[in-house]
């Protein structure tokens, strides 16, 4: 695996700490040999990003802000990565965001500007994202996403999360047949539950994993890394026939009934 996108620029947006998926992501691409650019919203991810590249001993191309909630923001970074870098093939989305509140109880409780902000953030933002990466995308390139299960089916408190991850896979399908005559592709990962800081205190995550390790076939929670290792195939050349995909990286826990 250690040079399957050697040379190739992609950009990964949500480090927020080492448990975080865009880091397992990190270190995939890093080790296949990709030049990393990243970008963040908080200034402590900021902080958490610089102190892990210098732990992993990882060169960053480049480090920006981007607050997907905005589109100058959005344009003003796509604008230094194409000043700075030029042509990008490769974007790696992993951002989500719904109020602490709306992810337990009923979801018939969500809020008219909670169900607007989750899905501004969690499925909007790829399409905006999409449409500003297209233009350094001129040698073709990869996009891809994170969703999780609670999109396909009703997971306890996953609520106004799963109804906006269901948005993210159908702009994943419209994105892709736009992108497709550019020689882009768009996918998405579905990964099994992880404890990152998004999983951190939200109400039943502990008994997700214990589900997973019960009843998935292979009978234990999947990891950073793995999720990290399949967005590195989406990203390389060995997926270059597949396009519009949501791939489960779940230890196979969805196909059970
Ligand atoms: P993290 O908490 O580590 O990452 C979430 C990221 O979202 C943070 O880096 C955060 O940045 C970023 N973010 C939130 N709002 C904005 C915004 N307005 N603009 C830019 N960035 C923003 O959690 P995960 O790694 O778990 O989450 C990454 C993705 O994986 C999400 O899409 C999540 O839904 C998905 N996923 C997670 C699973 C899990 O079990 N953990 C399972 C399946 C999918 P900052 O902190 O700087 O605000
Ligand atoms: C059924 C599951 C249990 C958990 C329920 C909901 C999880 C929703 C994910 C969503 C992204 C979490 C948040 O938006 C948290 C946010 O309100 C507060 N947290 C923060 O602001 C932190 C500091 C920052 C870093 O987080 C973000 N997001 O900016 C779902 C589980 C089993 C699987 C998960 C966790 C899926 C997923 O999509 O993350």
């Amino acid at each position: 695996m250690s040079n399957l996108v050697e040379g190739k620029n992609i950009v990964i947006m949500g480090v927020a700490s080492e448990r975080s998926i865009a880091w397992g992501v990190t270190t995939s691409l890093h080790k296949a040999g990709a030049n990393l650019i990243f970008t963040y919203r908080q200034e402590r991810s900021y902080g958490k990003l610089t102190k892990l590249l210098d732990k992993h001993n990882i060169e960053a191309k480049l480090i920006i802000p981007c607050d997907v909630a905005s589109d100058e923001s959005i344009t003003n970074a796509f604008n230094s990565i194409k000043e700075k870098i030029g042509v990008i093939h490769g974007v790696v989305h992993s951002v989500a965001f719904a109020n602490r509140e709306e992810l337990k109880g009923e979801y018939a409780n969500t809020s008219r500007e909670g169900f607007l902000l989750a899905h501004e953030i969690s499925a909007f933002s790829l399409v905006a994202v999409t449409k500003a990466a297209k233009e350094l995308m001129t040698e073709g390139g990869s996009i891809v996403t994170q969703t999780y299960l609670g999109s396909e089916r009703v997971i306890q408190n996953y609520n106004i999360m799963g109804v906006a991850k269901a948005s993210l896979e159908a702009s994943v399908r419209y994105l892709a047949e736009d992108m497709g005559k550019y020689g882009i592709r768009v996918n998405a990962v579905s990964a099994g539950p992880i404890r990152t800081l998004s999983a951190k205190g939200v109400s039943g995550f502990n008994e997700k994993l214990g589900v997973i390790e019960k009843k998935a076939p292979l009978r234990r929670n999947v990891d950073q890394d793995q999720v990290g290792d399949a967005t590195l195939f989406f990203m390389s050349e060995l997926s270059r026939g597949v396009t519009g995909e949501v791939l489960h990286v779940d230890s196979g826990y969805h196909i059970i009934g």
